[in-house]
């Protein structure tokens, strides 16, 4: 399967977040995708360099507000001392209920409170420019399916999926799925089915297209009773106006095991056919492995490849993008797994 890489990961880098008032190292970290790119190569597939700019599309996927804070937040923290850039910024105050979110204050970390909605989204000098350039190359693998390739697959870091019209949230800042989606619609396919198999909730991705027939969406993951992101991806959120219908949740309890799980995928999957899509986008996160160290459920390595057969059976062109799976030195056979899996259904 085609890949493209994110050549500019690496200056996405920050030390820390916070858990349980304790800072501790991040989670989402470069050597993830060092791990699939391992994989990747070892398994023969092709890795390629974006050669898409998504600009024009993320402008139909984000505010332009947010876009212009997020491309300069970086040097507004170090115009307010210099000794910053040795220090990650973190919000402190939000706009919450009766709060008002439409004037965007002066003050810089008010700022990042107004486009954010938790405070586990650590920056670094070189995030605005990796998570650009992530979008680039999921926009260059749609590019790639939306032109008659089979498949393509975005490897790529920051995830997205968290990452609403106006906020970053979850590790992630610009929502690479939905780029990849909204490109394929701008190419010509009338409607496309977006899977997100993330452990987390894709929130994000949700909000982007809760209004809207022509891109349908469909998430398995952790019940946000008591999994992240815990304010969004229950059942009863089906759509909104002419997107009503169009918006699938199927929340698990944490502790579920492969059984459980495919047969949610199943639910999905007729849904996905049922809708007559054009293409499929699908957010990869492999945190629903059964080592991640941040997620509940129980999928072994071996159950991704039958992931991957199951959504090759759809018959759609489809993109996958990379979006969470911490367990990093597997992630890599995960990952493959499911695009081999693909290939061979
Ligand atoms: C992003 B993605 C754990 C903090 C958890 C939120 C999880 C974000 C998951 N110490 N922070 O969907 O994989
Ligand atoms: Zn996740």
């Amino acid at each position: 399967m085609i890949t493209f890489h994110n050549p500019l990961h690496l200056g996405h880098a920050p030390v820390h977040e916070f858990y349980r008032g304790e800072r501790v190292p991040c989670f989402e970290k470069p050597q993830r995708v060092e791990y699939v790119e391992d994989a990747l190569g070892k398994r023969g597939h092709p890795m390629l360099a974006p050669d898409v700019d998504s600009s024009a599309v993320l402008g139909q996927v984000h505010a332009p507000r947010y876009l212009a804070f997020l491309q300069t937040a970086w040097s507004q923290w170090l115009a307010l001392n210099p000794a910053h850039s040795e220090l990650q910024p973190f919000p402190s105050v939000w706009p919450v209920r009766t709060l008002r979110n439409d004037v965007e204050p002066e003050n810089f970390v008010a700022k990042l409170g107004l486009y954010s909605m938790d405070n586990g989204t650590p920056m670094a000098a070189g995030t605005w420019a990796a998570a650009k350039a992530g979008a680039d190359a999921a926009a260059s693998a749609a590019l790639r399916v939306a032109r008659g390739e089979r498949a393509a697959f975005c490897c790529t870091r920051p995830p997205g999926h968290h990452a609403g019209p106006d906020f970053m949230g979850g590790y992630c800042f610009l929502n690479n799925a939905a780029v990849a989606a909204q490109l394929m619609r701008n190419e010509g396919a009338a409607r496309v089915a977006l899977l997100d198999v993330d452990y987390h909730h894709g929130n994000g991705t949700q909000s982007i297209f809760y209004d809207r027939d022509d891109v349908l969406f469909v998430s398995l993951h952790g019940d946000p009773r008591t999994e992240y992101p815990f304010f969004l991806g229950h059942a009863d959120e089906t759509g909104r106006g002419p997107g009503a219908g169009y918006n699938l949740n199927l929340p698990m309890p944490a502790g579920t095991t492969v059984a459980g799980w495919m047969e949610a995928l199943e639910q999905a999957c007729v849904r996905i056919a049922r809708y007559g899509a054009d293409a499929l986008v699908v957010s990869l996160g492999l945190d629903a492995f059964e080592g991640d160290p941040i997620s509940r459920f129980a999928l072994a390595s071996s159950d991704f490849t039958r992931v991957g057969v199951r959504l090759g059976r759809l018959g759609l062109p489809t993109v996958f993008v990379l979006e969470g799976g911490y367990a990093a030195s597997e992630l890599g056979t995960n990952a493959v797994n499911v695009l081999d899996g693909f290939e061979g259904a």
